[in-house]
């Protein structure tokens, strides 16, 4: 097997790691960082940090309120960011961007308005068995409320969703469908366009968890003729506290608002009031500005990297490791091969709880994450509490994941396995 050094990339690695301060540091004595966690939240650059930091230095004020300097210059900002993204999205307008806390908001949002407004009781909602619980719960509470029937897609053994047991699901005549793009466990990039215009055949609202797509690859809302789409800025190198809401404009337009108060109201009286137009009619109280502002930083970085240089270099990355994990005795991966996924891979190590493999590899300055990773049904499904999950972005070399594998073997030393 080849080691890292002989890979190639259309990244400038150097460059870019030299944009995470954090990439810099040790985590103990002697012992430097490898950063392997970014499916839970990827890292910082500096653009991002410091497009804040000055926000808060220069400009700091509350926005679509004040008629001074700062306030306009704070709108400014906020509104600019909406259209970074409307841009990196490929949205047809700004008006279709709504910011959020996170993925976990949006898709809220779309249960508690779009739901409880369009459905019935006896409807039924169709969601697959890979959906991270921001997916899941959210219409979990709806069904409770409204009486809804709900429908999983089932995942195979390699986990891919299965397209026939898709297809006949579909033939129940569900409201909504409901899936993510990507995997956060299993890395499977599922065929979006395709089971988008499937679900619209069959009369299905289609909403999309864009949180580990969007980070990653190039989506583009118009051609995979999405209904909605849900992200989250702390998963593309921007601030925790701010998420998308894309949705189709003529959707949104009938949607009730989700909160009151603040800048979704257009008009209020004792007794009653007329929302604001889109998106503030969802953006209800003083919003996360720094953040937006932020996130705006966020998108502006990864568009000048090249969204399919990203992408071709996760491939490679997670083909390598793909590779190298194989080499593993007794070493179990979930997942399709390298070429139906993205940077993303769960296994566990037969005899070694996947928090033990965590922590011998946090000795070592590998940080996974380990565990259910928020998809319980899904590891009941591969009939297992827990897995380790070692996940890829845009900086991480092929030198660490040689660093992956050496403190694999270290932890099978330990075990005797
Ligand atoms: N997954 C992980 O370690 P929030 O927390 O709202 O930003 O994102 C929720 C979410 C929704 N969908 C998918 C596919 C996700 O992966 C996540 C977040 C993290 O896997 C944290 S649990």
């Amino acid at each position: 097997m080849m080691t890292g050094q002989v890979q190639s990339t259309p990244l400038n690695l150097e460059k870019i790691r030299d944009d995470f301060p954090v990439l810099r540091r040790q985590v103990r004595p002697g012992v430097s960082l490898v950063y392997l966690d970014s499916t839970a939240t990827s890292q910082k650059p500096t653009m991002v940090i410091e497009a804040m930091d000055r926000y808060y230095r220069q400009s700091n004020a509350n926005i679509h309120r004040g008629i001074h300097v700062l306030a306009e210059e704070a709108t400014a900002a906020y509104e600019e960011a909406r259209e970074k993204v409307q841009k990196f999205i490929h949205a047809p307008s700004s008006r279709q961007v709504i910011f959020t806390r996170n993925t976990t908001e949006a898709i809220n949002l779309v249960a508690y308005s779009w739901g409880f407004s369009q459905l019935k009781s006896g409807d039924l909602i169709l969601l697959t068995e890979m959906e991270h619980h921001s997916n899941l719960v959210p219409w979990y509470l709806l069904a409770e409320r409204i009486g809804l029937r709900l429908e999983f897609v089932s995942v195979t053994e390699d986990g891919l969703l299965d397209q026939s047991d898709f297809e006949r699901k579909l033939e129940l005549k569900p409201k909504l469908f409901a899936f993510t793009h990507m995997s956060n466990v299993v890395g499977t990039i599922n065929p979006a366009k395709d089971m988008i215009a499937k679900a619209h055949q069959a009369g299905a609202v289609a909403l999309l968890d864009g949180a580990q797509s969007v980070p990653h690859f190039c989506v583009n809302v118009q051609e995979l003729d999405v209904d909605f789409l849900a992200f989250s800025g702390h998963k593309m190198c921007g601030p925790t506290g701010i998420g998308v809401l894309y949705g189709k404009k003529e959707l949104l337009e009938k949607m009730p608002p989700f909160l009151g108060g603040g800048d979704m109201i257009k008009r209020v009286t004792l007794g009653s009031f007329k929302p604001n137009e889109l998106p503030y009619k969802f953006e209800a109280g003083t919003p996360a500005i720094a953040e937006a502002i932020g996130l705006g930083a966020a998108v502006d970085y990864l568009s000048g990297i090249g969204m399919d240089a990203i992408a071709q270099h996760e491939h490679v990355l997670v083909r390598y490791a793909l590779e190298r994990l194989a080499e593993i005795p007794n070493l179990r991966v979930f997942g399709p091969s390298a070429d139906k996924k993205g940077g993303v891979i769960s296994f566990v190590m037969s005899g070694v709880h996947a928090h033990d493999v965590s922590q011998i590899l946090d000795q070592y300055g590998v940080a996974i994450r380990a565990g259910h990773h928020c998809a319980m049904p899904l590891h009941e499904k591969f009939q297992i509490p827990a897995t380790a999950r070692a996940s890829f972005y845009l900086y991480n070399t092929f030198e660490e994941i040689d660093r992956l594998v050496e403190a694999i073997y270290r932890v099978k030393d330990i075990f005797g396995v």
